[in-house]
């Protein structure tokens, strides 16, 4: 694995050393996720770079954003429970808690503090009403990293480097419908951000 030089990190954000920080995400996942994970990296490099986000920033979101994604349900519902997070989280499941305690984790866990990051992983998932221009990055690189392989995926990944915005919008609306076809639950938040980015204007 190369380290590129834009990716040594000064510290500005809390984390000392990549390569580090890469380990301690190995040891969370299956060589395919942690694989996943190094590709929303790359994609959320390159739409920082043509957002005005900080690449140090990107990097750190993209490497921590499904942290929790293989921890088990037990242990999600605990934390859930022990930190009076939305109770009604419970009648959803891994899709929809590893984000939110994806977010509490790297904080307890990684000692990551700073609050962009830690907002971009709790809402990686369902996207939010409003969202700062990394929280974006990361809920569009997530979609459109080079390892995932669906239908609209070329259609999204074009959009993603034309205009950010619609990026969300397009995934949103994808995601949502894919959902309601699945006839599964959808999530209050879900139905927020397609409000806002695609029924919005
Ligand atoms: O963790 P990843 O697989 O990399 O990707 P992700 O965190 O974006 O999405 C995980 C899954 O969550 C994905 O299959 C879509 C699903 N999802 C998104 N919003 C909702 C949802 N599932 C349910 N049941 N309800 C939602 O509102
Ligand atoms: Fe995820
Ligand atoms: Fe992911």
């Amino acid at each position: 694995m190369t380290v590129r030089k834009e990716l040594l990190y000064s510290g500005a954000f809390g984390v000392k050393n990549r390569m580090q920080l890469i380990e301690q995400i190995r040891n969370q996942m299956s060589e395919k996720r942690l694989n996943h994970v190094l590709g929303v990296e790359r994609m959320a490099i390159r739409l920082a770079k043509e957002n005005g986000v900080a690449l140090e920033q990107a990097s750190i979101a993209a490497l921590v954003h499904d942290y929790a994604k293989e921890r088990s349900d037990s242990e999600m519902i605990q934390i859930i429970k022990e930190q009076k997070f939305d109770q009604d989280l419970l009648v959803f499941g891994n899709p929809i808690w590893h984000g939110i305690v994806g977010a509490y984790l790297i904080e307890h866990e990684l000692g990551i503090t700073d609050p962009e990051i830690i907002e971009a992983v709790k809402l990686h998932t369902t996207g939010a009403k409003k969202m700062s221009q990394l929280a974006k990055v990361i809920y569009v690189a997530d979609y459109v990293e080079e390892g995932r392989d669906f239908p609209l995926v070329e259609e999204a990944r074009k959009i993603a480097f034309e205009n950010l915005d619609q990026a969300v919008a397009f995934e949103t609306k994808h995601t949502l419908a894919y959902l309601v076809n699945k006839e599964v639950k959808i999530y209050p938040k879900t139905i927020e951000t397609y409000n806002q980015w695609v029924a919005g204007q």
